[in-house]
């Protein structure tokens, strides 16, 4: 039984190529959570719609998120009433958002709910929110930026999407962490596993916020052996999105081993990409494992390429 620590795009895509050589029912995703945001009423959660999306081939290969050929006709009718469309929500999107919010209105848990979808959707591996509960990822501004101070406090959209982090962090924190409980599961695929896998996916704001659910940092500390972590960081950046910016903003080092080095206490081998190879020795020296192979995941193919490194390397 295969468990992957998820966050959006980088780990979609993994993912995407996990499937092709694991048996799809024996793997569990536990997705952040920390991204969702609540917009015009509708419970939105990125990070679970990028996972479901991609793995049942609907997602926009250009954005990485969002469903593919999708139609903006509410978009373009919310504009003209002067609503808000900074946070694009396209025709088909919508119905997703629509239908997580009914079913949590009527008391369905996230992770029933992402279940509902995730089937309905045609995937047979299992998608669980890291929890139920509400976790949102909160970052402070170490300076000013568009309709913001320098010191705010900003949700996780207005920063990625709104600011479209363009702008230096000063602090993280993952709001609701210390009440989360983990989702139903989660704790017992992590317990159970015989390969954790943490996707390429931001160290900080997509991994923070699922460590950061009590129990599930201390259960990954003790399986530390069965737990192989893939560098999002490639020759000193990141492939996507802010994660090497928010590394060093964070005072840690935007390289695989800075990487290697944060997740150490509960990750004990990381795969790193050959134009990382030089790091090895220093990510040995901080106690982690570093396998070396093509972290760059340019189709599906390669996608299941580095899967197979990563159950390699898992043993
Ligand atoms: N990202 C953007 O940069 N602009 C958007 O308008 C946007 C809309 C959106 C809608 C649904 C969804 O599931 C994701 C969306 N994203 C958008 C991406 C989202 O901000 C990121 O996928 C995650 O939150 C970070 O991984």
């Amino acid at each position: 039984m295969l468990v992957a620590l998820a966050g959006g795009v980088g780990a979609a895509r993994l993912l995407a190529g996990m499937v092709r050589v694991v048996d799809p029912t024996e793997i569990t995703v536990v997705v952040n959570t920390g991204d969702d945001m609540s917009l015009h009423g509708l419970h939105v959660s990125p990070d679970i719609d990028t996972v479901v999306y991609t793995l049942a081939g609907l997602s926009n290969p250009e954005t990485g998120w969002g469903l593919d050929g999708e139609r903006w006709t509410v978009m373009d009718e919310l504009e003209r009433l002067g609503g808000e469309t900074w946070f694009r929500l396209g025709d088909r999107d919508l119905a997703t958002h629509l239908y997580r919010t009914q079913r949590l209105a009527q008391g369905a848990p996230l992770s029933q709910v992402t279940a509902e979808l995730a089937s309905a959707r045609g995937l047979a591996l299992r998608v669980l929110p890291v929890t139920d509960d509400p976790l949102r990822t909160r970052l402070t501004l170490a300076e000013t930026a568009p309709g913001f101070a320098a010191g705010s406090e900003v949700d996780f959209q207005d920063y990625f999407v709104r600011l479209h982090h363009s702008v230096a962090v000063a602090g993280v924190r993952f709001e609701g962490a210390s009440t989360a409980r983990p989702a139903p599961g989660v704790l017992e695929a992590i317990g159970g596993a015989d390969v954790i896998v943490a996707c390429p996916s931001n160290p900080v704001v997509s991994l923070g916020p699922v460590l950061a659910v009590p129990g599930v940092r201390d259960l990954l500390e003790a399986r530390r052996d069965r737990v192989v972590a893939v560098s999002p960081i490639v020759a000193g950046a990141a492939l996507k999105g802010p994660a090497d910016r928010l590394l060093v903003e964070l005072g840690h080092e935007a390289s695989a081993a800075g990487v290697a080095r944060l997740h150490a206490p509960w990750a004990g081998t990381i795969v790193i990409d050959e134009q990382d190879a030089a790091l090895a020795p220093a990510i040995d020296a901080a106690g982690v494992r570093a396998v070396v192979a093509p972290t760059v995941m340019r189709s599906p193919e390669a996608a299941a390429d580095l899967s197979r490194v990563v159950l390699d390397a898992a043993g």
